[in-house]
């Protein structure tokens, strides 16, 4: 019985926090989880959402239940800022949009409408990518394998690798792509390399499976995050893509997010939505309300929306000067003659160093720095006063 149950190892991501909680030393940092902080290295509520957030307690709005699709202005207003409210693809009634459990409860969804509409077909995801994605298609019982993606000769995009493994794959595969802000690797296709990988995935009729889960934080604009997926439906594919508001709106713990599911027609979408309805039902009835109503308010106002614009422009700001401030204190200090362009080139949230997994143990156990074993750094939870450690830290354990 329960006696017979072995223990779980520890989630590779979330474990970091634990053990940083334990640690007691002053300059610990903790640069694991994807979490944005302020320069002072405290969470962050933006102030759009408090706004928002009184708003709607002035207004008492009650806690009735939502439907199973969840609430519909969040739908209509998640799929908008996807696509733009002009696209066909909207303007057409082609997509099936569902609130889901942020971007993994989603992505849980689409694993699980794959599992029973598609038997057999694969999912094929990066090399690596963000370690979740292997957990919701193993649980889901939706085989997949990798592409390659990342090159650590050039510490950039093995783009000959990843055309040619998706080419190989059994046609009608899934293929997943990060809209932007590749996690861990920082790095994205250009804009000429998504059109070829389109190009492929249409001549080997494949489904895009798109995980969008910081859109506006790559580059500050929502639009230009969202230009790889919109590419692709600029194409008349049908495609999967899973939301999540955890990053650009700061709603980690709210658990708002959704699946869209683009058909060739109304009458499909309408159809695919009912079975995303019905899958849903019997995991989790229907989905919390409070991260919905704050997304749905905020962007149906155009003030509130614009105030979250510039509130994303100073988070994806303020990564990016501590980007440059970590770069430029490695090359003052390392004397080695090491090329640390590669961390101005990767964008979003992360870093991938290149770090080994024996150098990111060193990271830990001698500097404090908290991070992932594959040598991924979460800039989001570095300040400008850190970046000098920081870079002490890295040229110590590289060169170790
Ligand atoms: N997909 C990727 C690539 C992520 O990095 C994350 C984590 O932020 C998620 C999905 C899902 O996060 P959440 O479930 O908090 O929306
Ligand atoms: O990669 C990250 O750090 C974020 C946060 O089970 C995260 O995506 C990590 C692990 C997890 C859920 C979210």
């Amino acid at each position: 019985r329960f006696e017979g149950i072995t223990m779980a190892p520890p989630d590779p991501i979330l474990g970091v926090s634990e053990a940083f909680k334990a640690d007691t030393h002053g300059n610990k940092l903790n640069l694991g989880v994807g979490a944005y902080r302020t320069e002072e290295l405290q969470p962050y509520v933006l102030d759009v959402v408090k706004k928002v957030e009184s708003l709607m307690l002035e207004r008492g709005d009650n806690k009735e239940y939502l439907p199973i699709e969840g609430l519909a202005a969040f739908n209509k207003a998640t799929a908008e800022l996807l696509f733009g409210a002009n696209n066909p693809v909207i303007k057409q009634q082609r997509v099936a949009t569902i609130q889901g459990l942020s971007g993994t409860g989603s992505l849980r969804l689409a694993a699980a409408l794959i599992e029973r509409y598609f038997p057999g077909a694969k999912v094929l995801i990066s090399s690596p990518t963000w370690g979740n994605h292997k957990n919701i298609f193993n649980d889901a019982r939706v085989p997949w394998s990798e592409y390659r993606y990342y090159d650590p000769k050039t510490v950039g995009l093995d783009f000959e690798g990843m055309i040619s493994d998706i080419k190989a794959a059994p046609e009608g595969s899934f293929v997943l792509l990060h809209g932007c802000a590749h996690n861990p690797t920082g790095i994205d296709p250009t804009p000429e390399q998504w059109e070829k990988i389109a190009d492929v995935i249409q001549e080997k009729n494949h489904i895009p499976f798109f995980d969008v889960a910081y859109q506006g934080f790559a580059s500050g604009s929502l639009d230009a995050d969202a230009a790889s997926v919109r590419l692709f439906a600029a194409r008349g594919l049908e495609l999967l893509v899973a939301q999540s508001y955890s990053k650009n709106l700061g709603l980690y713990a709210e658990r708002i997010g959704a699946i869209n599911v683009v058909c060739t027609s109304a009458d499909a979408a309408t159809r695919v939505k009912s079975q995303l309805k019905r899958l849903a039902r019997p995991m989790y009835s229907n989905p919390p309300v409070h991260g919905a109503r704050i997304v749905a308010n905020i962007v149906g106002d155009p003030a509130l929306f614009n105030e979250w614009k510039a509130e994303m422009e100073m988070m994806a700001g303020r990564i990016k000067n501590v980007r440059q401030k970590l770069y430029d204190s490695l090359c003052v200090k390392d004397k080695s003659g090491k090329d640390w362009s590669f961390i101005l080139k990767q964008i979003g949230m992360f870093s991938f160093t290149g770090l080994s997994k024996v150098q990111s143990d060193n990271m830990t156990d001698k500097w404090h720095v908290y991070m992932t074993k594959d040598g991924r750094i979460s800039l989001a939870g570095l300040s400008l006063a850190k970046c000098e450690y920081l870079a002490d830290a890295i040229i110590d354990s590289f060169h170790n």
